[in-house]
Order: structure tokens, then C-alpha cells, then sequence
């Protein structure tokens, strides 16, 4: 590509006219926003790792009670976009949330859309719409646009879980807002729809819509995606293995903005991921092992090390390698990204 006329070429007194009508010149900032080949990525591979991060949210827990904090949240902020701008990627917000034994979080509604992965802690459950669903190691808990949301603690020790939201994408679409509400009445059973969803390829007839966007199932418990990736790698001794989360009515993503996953590594694998556009996130629900990502300047020369409970992202347009560490056991993670973005744009 040739050289564009810098900046500097043009006469101050013009440029200081340009600036006083509100104009920019496109060919000085020409190849910053669209750069040979390979776009500008913010996103810095990382590891938020949970030890590190463990002890810094049960602090929050003595230092802010509940009425003061309404979520008690420490983010995983990305140094690449700036922390003060609480993204992980362009589109997606990592958050880990605490509550602590009796505590309730208390009702509300927003626009950005949100899936809570459970961490750490049982007892706990969150009501969407009227729905209480438990909340279990590993599971994913969906708060569509809209929907009402409360979580309430009944059990003994703390529960972390990983909040993950398209609230940068919203934020900068000048849409971000919440309302608050009442605590919700309860509407339906516990975990009513996922027991309307539970069995793959069967869907319920009552009352139901065909088609709507937003995945009518609230709740997918780890224990089915486990079973579901060791079934799974008993049919297939090589390759990867993983599955993505659907709308069980229609097999679109969860969300229009981000895509989740699951993916198993067997014992002693190591797994180079197809190439991808989107940056990607990864949680660590079992096993240990490495992440090494090649293609952009913030992956060192070493991998990352990681282990359970862990939150890793990375930038896409990268190579990403990841190796389990065991040699008997398999590892999962589960993965966020903006695949369902990138597909409605065209750039996938
Ligand atoms: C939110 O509603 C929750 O409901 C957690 O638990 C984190 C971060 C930003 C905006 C809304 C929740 C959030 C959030």
C-alpha cells in the first residue's frame, strides 16, 4: 500500500478551519482504521485467574454490604480497552459477582443481555420473569433484553458466579439502560423451563411460539453439556470436540451479540482451534493446562498457564492452542464470543 498524506502536509490555517466546521480529513487516519490485511485488536490476551481474584471479592463482601453495591461485582477489565471502559472484548463485559449467605440482589430489568456462569457456591437460585432457576457449578443462567432478574443466596457459604454481557456493544449503541422493580412474584416452578426443554430435539407444544429470538430455556445445566462432550468423545477419538449453546426452538445462538460454548479437551490434548475473526472468552470449569496464542503482541512467548475457575480472553484473528495439562483426566471450558455479530455483519 502507498504512503497517504500525513497531517502534518496540510496548512495549519486550513487545518484549523476543518477542525472549527467540525470536518476531518480521511487520508491521514486512512490506514489506522483500515489497516493492511489485519485489524487494529484492543483485546490483550489474558488470564484473570481465580485465585488471584478470590480473595479480592470476598474483601468486597465485608467492605460493601449489598444495599450499597445492588450487584457486588469486580470486573475483568482488559487493559487493551482501557480498564475505566470494563470490556473484555469490543462487545462483552466480564463481571465476577458475589453474594453472600441470606443476601438478595434485588430486582431489575436492562437492555444489554446476560448469561451468569456459576463458579463457586451452591443454595443459590435467580429469578427471571417469575422463574427461579438454581444456580450450579458450571451452568448458565440467561437474563435476556428485558427480562426481570433477582438472585437470591439460601445456602451456607459464598457463591461467585461469571457474569457476561453484551454491555459494551449496548453502552455504545446508546441503549444502555435498567429499570428497577419489586421483588418478582414466583410465576412457575423451579427450573420449569428447562424441564419444558430437557430432552434434545423434543420441544413442548403448550403455549409456545415457534421461532421467537430469545431461547425460551433459562437455564443449561453443566451436568448435561458434561454428558453431552463425554458422549461426545466416546464417538470421536480425534478432532475437537465442542457445542455451542442454542435457542432450543430454532438452533439460533443464545443472543444476537454473543455465542457460547463448550469445549473438552481429552487427557494430555492439545488442540489448535479453527482460525476465527472474533475475539473469543474461555471459563475454566474443569482441569488445567495452557492457552497459547499466536498472531498478536500482547500473547508472550510463554503460554498462559490456567486451571478451574479461571477466565481467559483473547483476540481474534489470532491462532489459539490449547493443551490440558492431565494425563487422565479431561478438561471443559466455556467460551463466549462474538461469532453471532460477526456472522449478521458479514466479517465472520
Ligand atoms: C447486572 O444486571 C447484573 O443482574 C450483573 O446480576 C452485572 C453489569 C452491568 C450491568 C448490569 C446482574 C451487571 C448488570
Amino acid at each position: 500500500m502507498h504512503e497517504l498524506g500525513k497531517l502534518e502536509d496540510l496548512p495549519q490555517g486550513y487545518r484549523d478551519d476543518l477542525t472549527a466546521t467540525n470536518l476531518v480529513p480521511l487520508w491521514p487516519s486512512m490506514r489506522a482504521v483500515l489497516p493492511p490485511r489485519i485489524p487494529t485488536r484492543h483485546t490483550q490476551v489474558l488470564n484473570w485467574s481465580y485465585e488471584s481474584v478470590r480473595p479480592l471479592l470476598l474483601q468486597a463482601g465485608e467492605l460493601t454490604p449489598m444495599e450499597k453495591a445492588e450487584r457486588r461485582v469486580l470486573v475483568l477489565a482488559n487493559p487493551g480497552h482501557g480498564l475505566e471502559n470494563m470490556q473484555a472484548t469490543p462487545s462483552i463485559y466480564l463481571g465476577l459477582q458475589l453474594i453472600l449467605p441470606g443476601e438478595t440482589a434485588p430486582n431489575h430489568r436492562h437492555t444489554p443481555n446476560a448469561v451468569r456462569v456459576i463458579v463457586e457456591g451452591e443454595g443459590a437460585f435467580t429469578t427471571v420473569d417469575g422463574e427461579p432457576c438454581r444456580m450450579e457449578r458450571g451452568d448458565l443462567i440467561l437474563t435476556p433484553a428485558g427480562k426481570w432478574h433477582e438472585h437470591h443466596h439460601e445456602g451456607t457459604g459464598p457463591i461467585v458466579w461469571l457474569d457476561v454481557l453484551d454491555l459494551p456493544l449496548v453502552y455504545r449503541l446508546e441503549s444502555s439502560w435498567a429499570m428497577e422493580g419489586q421483588l418478582q412474584q414466583k410465576r412457575s416452578e423451579r427450573d420449569k423451563s428447562f424441564a419444558d426443554y430437557s430432552a434434545a430435539g423434543v420441544v413442548p407444544n403448550m403455549g409456545f411460539q415457534r421461532g421467537d429470538s430469545n431461547s425460551p430455556m433459562l437455564r443449561y445445566p453443566w451436568a448435561k453439556t458434561r454428558t453431552c462432550l463425554l458422549e461426545m468423545a466416546s464417538e470421536y477419538p480425534e478432532g475437537l470436540l465442542s457445542i455451542s449453546y442454542v435457542n432450543p426452538e430454532n438452533g439460533t445462538p443464545l443472543f444476537p451479540s454473543i455465542g457460547f460454548g463448550a469445549l473438552m479437551l481429552r487427557p494430555g490434548e492439545t488442540i489448535t482451534l479453527p482460525k476465527r475473526t472474533t475475539p473469543v472468552v474461555f471459563h475454566v470449569v474443569e482441569g488445567a493446562g495452557q492457552m497459547n496464542v499466536v498472531g498478536h503482541a500482547s500473547a508472550g512467548a510463554e503460554p498462559l498457564d490456567f486451571i478451574n475457575k479461571d477466565t481467559l480472553c483473547a483476540p481474534g484473528y489470532t491462532d489459539i492452542t490449547l493443551t490440558n495439562r492431565s494425563a487422565t483426566e479431561p478438561a471443559f471450558l466455556i467460551s463466549a464470543d462474538e461469532s453471532p455479530l460477526h456472522q449478521y455483519l458479514g466479517i465472520f
